[in-house]
């Protein structure tokens, strides 16, 4: 993917225009001055830009809306939540990918987050060519079930390593977004791995109530062949710059883990304030859904060309009405043979540990750094289980095994070895954050081109 790049000159008008704004930007207009004309929080309205600014790579909204999670037993009154209108029973904040829309449906959006947000990924940044600039836009369309509430938003990139604080979204050193303005983040990333993003404006409730995703960042080595070792076969896609293909890849998953607990969910529809002191999350989550549900079909998962009704809303895959607002699958498929990377990230506030049951996995990487020692020693190692905390995310390689049959794939389970964490609130029986991998005859699934599909 080509990445654009921008530069325009700051003016005098640009200053006035921060003039009265943070120290924050008046720092960065000493170290980074191309960075300001464009960043200022625009004084203008929802969706409508100055003529002679570019579309930002990505236009984010955050909003709330319902989603649904498996709804029996139930956990009176909590859940299913009676406030929630019909098909869905859980209510969320979050974040909604709104790029390439009209201002009338930016606005149509308010109240229709998507859980988790968007997934998307970005291209190592390059300081010779200035290559690999990416800007996210961010509005705030406010809450349609607290009006009260006139909460900021911002976006936070969890572990990336900033120039400059201006734009890490974190409410005491950088700016955020009230409700009816925007604000373009730019990223200028030079670590390529697996991270995390959530709004850092009263972090404990805007994280836990979903505004959360997982992003990450391709290096630069894509593009340049390399014959992995270890099966003979050319890469060109990779999780590092390994220089030697051994993180290359035929296709790619990312799994973003969070939890919910009814209760506070349910305080927010219902006016009420949680005590977070008291956190007992009853559903854990793999992309926003709990299984079964984690391997229903994906809605529109391709970022940067949304699919979406005449007004702008998610359309719902038939059969699956009440997944809406939550498109992302976890279901993995692969042919035999095939090197599968699995990205995970857990924004869940308890621990995890995934086992893949049946395959082991090399772990490659680590919060966005690559297990290699300083010398180039290859720390990577073979496991079925991860064991990650809150905040933490693992990139994960297995070779998928022969296809044995009968049937038309192979099915191997991925799931949380935490047992409550793998179950819809304690019956028997999987549930939760459970998965599986499917692995199919050889060349029956044509080359992936969009991650989890
Ligand atoms: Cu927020």
């Amino acid at each position: 993917m080509t990445k654009k790049f921008y530069r325009r000159n700051l003016t005098r008008r640009d200053f006035l225009k921060v003039a009265g704004g943070t120290l924050a930007a008046a720092a960065g207009a000493k170290i980074l001055p191309g960075y300001l004309g464009k960043n200022v929080l625009s004084p203008v309205s929802v969706g409508v830009a100055n003529a002679q600014d570019p579309p930002p790579d990505l236009y984010f909204a955050g909003t709330d809306s319902w989603i649904s999670l498996p709804p029996v037993p139930g956990i009176p009154p909590f859940f299913p939540d009676d406030a929630a209108p019909p098909g869905f029973n859980t209510y969320m904040f979050g974040f909604r990918n709104v790029t390439g829309m009209s201002k009338a449906q930016i606005e149509a959006q308010k109240g229709k987050a998507q859980i988790p947000s968007p997934l998307f990924w970005l291209n190592q940044y390059d300081p010779n060519t200035q290559a690999n600039e990416f800007q996210i836009k961010l509005t705030n369309l406010g809450l349609v079930m607290r009006p009260d509430l006139f909460d900021h938003h911002s976006i936070h990139f969890h572990g990336l390593r900033h120039i400059i604080p201006f734009f890490d979204g974190e409410p005491h050193a950088s700016v955020t977004v009230p409700i009816g303005r925007e604000f373009t983040y730019v990223y200028r990333v030079r670590e390529p791995g697996t991270y995390m993003y959530h709004c850092h404006v009263e972090d404990v409730e805007h994280v836990h109530l979903g505004m959360t995703g997982l992003v990450f960042v391709r290096p630069a080595q894509d593009g340049t062949p390399f014959v992995y070792s270890g099966n003979g076969r050319t890469y060109t896609r990779f999780a590092y710059n390994d220089g030697d293909g051994s993180t290359g890849f035929d296709r790619e998953f990312a799994l973003l883990m969070t939890e919910v607990w009814a209760e506070a969910h349910w305080d927010f529809s219902h006016v009420q304030l949680p005590e977070w002191s008291e956190y007992k999350p009853e559903f854990f989550l793999l992309n926003g859904r709990a299984y079964p549900d984690t391997l229903a079909p994906n809605g529109s998962v391709d970022p940067f060309n949304p699919v979406r009704d005449a007004n702008g809303d998610l359309i719902p895959t038939p059969g699956y009405e009440h997944l809406q607002y939550q498109p992302l699958s976890s279901l993995i498929t692969c042919n035999e043979g095939d090197r599968v990377l699995l990205r995970f990230a857990n924004l869940g506030f308890t621990q995890q540990n995934m086992t893949l049951a049946g395959i082991k996995m090399g772990i490659v990487g680590k919060d966005a750094t690559p297990l290699r020692g300083r010398d180039g020693t290859d720390q990577s190692y073979q496991t079925n289980s991860v064991f990650m905390a809150a905040g933490e995310s693992y990139d994960g390689i297995f070779t998928a095994p022969p296809y044995q049959g009968p049937g038309p794939y192979d099915t191997y389970l991925l799931y949380n070895r935490v047992y409550n964490h793998s179950s819809n609130q304690g019956p028997s029986g999987f549930g939760g954050q459970t998965t599986e991998v499917r692995v199919y005859p050889a060349t029956t699934l044509g080359p992936q081109l969009i991650p989890n599909t």
